[in-house]
C-alpha cells in the first residue's frame, strides 16, 4: 500500500535555514515528491488551515506565527505516508519528541516547532488539495 502525506517547512525552520537539510532528510527516508512550491500564507489563508483549531487559546498564536514568513508546502508519497511521517517528525513539543526527528533536531518550541504533517488521509488529501491545484499535483 502507497499513500500520501502533505507536509508544511514552518517560517521558524525556513528562517534559520533549515529548509534544506530538512528536504533532504525527508527524500533520503524514501518520500516521492509529488508536489513542492515556496510561499508566504495570508493571516486569512493561515486561519482557514487551521480552522479546526478556532476555538483553541493558541489559535491567534498560530495564525500569526504560520503568516509570519515562507514556508515551503509539498505533498509527499511513501507506503503508510500518513503515519510514517507523524513518527518522521516527532512530537508536537519538541522537548518531547524522540531522538533523531525532524522535530528534536530543527524546531524550537511547541509553537514554533518547524514543520507539519497530516494527521488522517482525509487530512492529507484535504490539506494537499488546499495548497496545491490538481495541475501542481503529479
Ligand atoms: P501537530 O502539528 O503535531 O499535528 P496539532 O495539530 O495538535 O499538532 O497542532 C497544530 C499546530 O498548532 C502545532 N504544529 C503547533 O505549531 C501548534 N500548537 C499545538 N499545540 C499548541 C500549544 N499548546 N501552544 C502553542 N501552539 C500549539
Amino acid at each position: 500500500m502507497t499513500n500520501r502525506t502533505f507536509t508544511m517547512i514552518k517560517p521558524d525552520a525556513m528562517k534559520n535555514g533549515h529548509a534544506g537539510a530538512i528536504l533532504d532528510r525527508i527524500i533520503k527516508e524514501g518520500y516521492k515528491v509529488k508536489a513542492l512550491k515556496m510561499l508566504k500564507l495570508s493571516a486569512e489563508k493561515a486561519g482557514e488551515f487551521y480552522a479546526v483549531h478556532k476555538e483553541r487559546p493558541f489559535y491567534g498564536e498560530l495564525v500569526d506565527f504560520m503568516s509570519s514568513g515562507p514556508i515551503i508546502a509539498a505533498i509527499l508519497e511513501k507506503e503508510n505516508a500518513v503515519a510514517a511521517f507523524r513518527e518522521l517528525i516527532g512530537a508536537t513539543n519538541p522537548a518531547q519528541a524522540a531522538e533523531g526527528t525532524i522535530r528534536k533536531q530543527f524546531a524550537t518550541s511547541l509553537g514554533e516547532n518547524a514543520i507539519h504533517g497530516s494527521d488522517s488521509d482525509e487530512n492529507a488529501k484535504i490539506e494537499g488539495d488546499f495548497m496545491f491545484s490538481g495541475l501542481e499535483q503529479i
